[in-house]
């Protein structure tokens, strides 16, 4: 298997319920390594670009105020098989149907407040983690 690298978002509902520590601590556990990280306000259009696959979805609008209502933690995810095992760390989108154990079953309040982003493909990793920083913020 493939050392890879995965973009993780910790989001609003997340940080406003002081949540930072136990999920990464969820992260190290599973032996993924947090190799950048930053705590920032997305401004609308970061939002925006960051989620324009989703521009003609009905939840598009909501989700842009959702994830810039408060403080998130961008960060980088460095382990074997990255992407997967991150996506099932943090299981399903909806919290109703997400597995024991998992962030979002543990953590998230709602299908749109559901604690974290993980990138869901390689390809996606790559482009998302440039989208939020450069080659000299990420040490791994
Ligand atoms: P993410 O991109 O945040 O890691 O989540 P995901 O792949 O599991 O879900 P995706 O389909 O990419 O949706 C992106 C985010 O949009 C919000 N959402 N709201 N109201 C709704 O029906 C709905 N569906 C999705 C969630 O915050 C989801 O994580
Ligand atoms: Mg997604």
């Amino acid at each position: 298997m493939a050392t890879e690298r995965t973009l993780s978002i910790i989001k609003p509902d997340a940080t406003r319920r002081n949540l930072t520590g136990k999920i990464n601590a969820r992260f190290e556990d599973a032996g993924l390594r947090i190799v950048a990280q930053k705590r920032v306000l997305l401004t609308q259009a970061e939002a925006e670009g960051f989620y324009a696959v989703h521009r003609e979805r009905s939840f598009f609008p909501e989700l842009v105020a959702f994830m810039t209502s408060g403080p998130v933690v961008v960060q980088v995810l460095e382990g074997e098989n990255a992407v997967l095992k991150n996506r099932d760390i943090m299981g399903a989108t909806n919290p109703a149907n997400a597995a024991p154990g998992t962030i979002r079953a543990d953590f998230a309040e709602s299908i749109e407040a559901n604690s974290v982003h993980g990138s869901d493909s390689l390809e996606n990793a790559t482009n998302e983690v440039a989208y939020f920083f450069a080659q000299t913020e990420i040490v791994g």
